[in-house]
């Protein structure tokens, strides 16, 4: 028994204060700042990316010109896309948590290559700026999936924006070169394969992809760059190429990358899972294998984008299938967080009403998801609304509200302080909430016939829109409140203490805020990570001798 402690306070000397000014910032290796500040960049892409989603929901609001012309309008819509996909989702977790947690969670100094770090970094934040710079100058209208002949062929500058997203994608794949030489490496004495965290196998598993499949996707823009500035005729069918191409080499990328964007999540979940459930994962096995499984078969369904492109009937049978083998590894990650649930001893936290609203939200966007890979559902269903509220509510419902409760769940790891609870859970019920009422009329909409991508529609539509508009709205006001108490406890909060949750992850044997090397002495782990099985609340792991 430990003697009931005196209220906690702030470590003297920590990775925030260690060097001080700003240039200590711009030239540190330490992945924990690094990794924060990724996650300043991430919450301003979201910030902007949020701000042109709310202006697309008023241009909604009425049949018709409401604020902004239709060339304004597609403009718009493109650039929430492409920042909110390429800027904010595919960096989001692996960049910020992954880069502040991955070290601390295997017991090591840093990742393996410091300075390519930083230069991830570096990569990102110029990517970004080139894409911002093109779309405010003259913006994109492409959609964020810049579909040929159309972006080699319009008159916008779409030449930066995918320029950007070329150089962000260096980014992406530099940070998973490290993240995988870290974990091959850099493990603590006792972290063997079986016993490293669920939230290390999912930022590496993403790492995989991240390694694998990014190179398409910048071959794929380079060759486009080229049928635009030197008039190759690759994709642009008038110039003897194959628009079909490009979607096939797209979408070989952004399939997996659609993996990219929810593996993180589940990986936070599984951690947030076993920690406010004080039980033991139900199935470690199940999770990692479901990880690998995922990242692998991602990799075979690439043509459910393409049924109604004149696909054969054997191709598409084959993507469509294949395409739902997704669905049962998702499945059995459910099962699991589910069961390690059941009996558990529940602790309402704002990381897990978050995590609830994930898995809830989930199950309805892989649903839907194997609705849409039904080849003759999806005749009726392509390019309406039924898809856009299909990927939302995973890449929103699911994969942002994983970040949320990330966010939450480690924000005294990250600065020492808490943040007021009841708020917390408050406004994570007011976003869930606010989320369906987006997106579920979506789904209604797209059935309906709305198609995806116009500013304009007949009026027995406009309620539907209305509802949506109004969620939307909700949403924004649920962030706000976010910023509003995160920013106030960054300096006001309550002194978290070490370890405030009292979770076994290995990342909380640290101190909160860590200092710069992590832990005061090298660590060897007996005990596997969420293991709740002993009583007591300090993880059974030792320090080195
Ligand atoms: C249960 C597994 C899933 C299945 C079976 C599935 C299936 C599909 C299918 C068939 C489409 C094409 C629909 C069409 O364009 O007509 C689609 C679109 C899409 N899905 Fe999924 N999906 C799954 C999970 C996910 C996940 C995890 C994400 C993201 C994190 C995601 C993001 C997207 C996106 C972004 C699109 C639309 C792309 C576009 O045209 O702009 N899906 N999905
Ligand atoms: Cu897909």
């Amino acid at each position: 028994m430990s003697l009931p402690s005196a209220e906690p306070r702030l470590p003297e000397r920590h990775y925030l204060n260690a060097e001080r000014g700003l240039w200590s910032w711009l030239t540190t290796h330490d992945h924990k700042r690094i990794g924060l500040m990724f996650l300043g960049m991430l919450l301003l892409m979201f910030l902007l990316g949020g701000i042109y989603a709310l202006a697309l929901r008023i241009e909604l609001l009425t049949p018709g010109e409401t604020i902004m012309g239709r060339l304004a309008y597609n403009r718009a819509f493109t650039l929430h896309g492409v920042v909110m996909v390429w800027l904010f989702l595919i960096p989001s977790i692996p960049s910020a948590f992954g880069n502040f947690l991955l070290p601390l969670m295997i017991g090591a100094k840093d990742v393996a290559f410091p300075r390519l770090n930083l230069a991830s970094l570096y990569l990102y934040v110029l990517g970004a700026a080139i894409t911002l710079w093109g779309m405010f100058e003259g913006g994109a209208d492409t959609g964020w999936t810049f579909y040929t002949p159309y972006s080699t062929a319009t008159g916008t500058a779409v030449l930066p924006v995918l320029l950007g997203v070329f150089v962000v994608g260096f980014s992406t794949i530099l940070t998973g070169v490290n993240f995988i030489t870290t974990v091959h490496t850099m493990r603590a004495p006792g972290i063997t394969w079986m016993k490293v965290p669920l939230f290390v196998w999912a930022i590496y598993g993403t790492a995989v992809i991240q390694v694998l499949a990014t190179p398409v996707l910048g071959m794929v823009l380079v060759l486009v760059m080229l049928e635009r500035v030197a008039g190759l005729g690759i994709f642009d069918p008038a110039r003897g190429g194959d628009p079909l191409l490009y979607q096939h080499l797209f979408w070989f990328y952004s399939h997996p990358a659609v993996y990219i964007m929810i593996l993180p999540g589940m990986g936070v979940v599984s951690e947030a899972v076993c920690a406010f459930s004080r039980k033991n994962p139900f199935s470690y096995r199940v999770l990692v294998l479901s990880t690998v499984g995922i990242a692998f078969v991602g990799f075979l369904t690439w043509g459910h984008h393409m049924f109604v492109s004149g696909a054969s009937v054997l191709g598409a049978g084959a993507f469509s299938i294949l395409s739902m083998l997704v669905a049962i590894f998702t499945a059995l990650k459910i099962f699991t967080w589910l069961g390690t649930m059941y009996r558990g001893s529940i602790w309402i936290t704002a990381p897990f009403v978050y995590v609830l609203g994930f898995i809830f939200l989930l199950f309805f966007g892989g649903m839907s998801g194997v609705a849409v890979a039904v080849t003759s559902a999806d005749i009726h269903w392509h390019d309406t609304y039924f898809v856009v509220a299909h990927f939302h509510f995973i890449m929103v419902g699911a994969s942002l509200m994983a970040f949320l409760s990330g966010l939450h769940y480690w924000f005294p790891k990250m600065f020492g302080r808490r943040y007021p609870e009841a708020v917390g859970i408050g406004t994570a019920v007011l976003i869930i909430f606010g989320f369906i009422a987006t997106f579920l009329p979506q789904f209604l909409l797209g059935n309906m016939g709305m198609p995806r991508r116009y500013a304009d529609y007949p009026e027995r539509f406009q309620s539907l829109h209305v509802a949506s508009t109004a969620g939307a709205s909700l949403l924004g006001f649920g962030f706000l409140i976010i910023a509003i108490y995160l920013g106030w406890s960054l300096r006001h909060g309550r002194v978290a203490g070490r370890n405030p949750w009292e979770s076994r992850g290995y990342e909380w044997l640290s101190e909160s805020p860590p200092p710069e090397s992590n832990f005061h002495e090298p660590m060897v782990f007996t005990d596997p990570p969420h293991d709740y099985s002993k009583p007591g609340v300090e993880p059974e792991v030792g320090r080195a001798a």
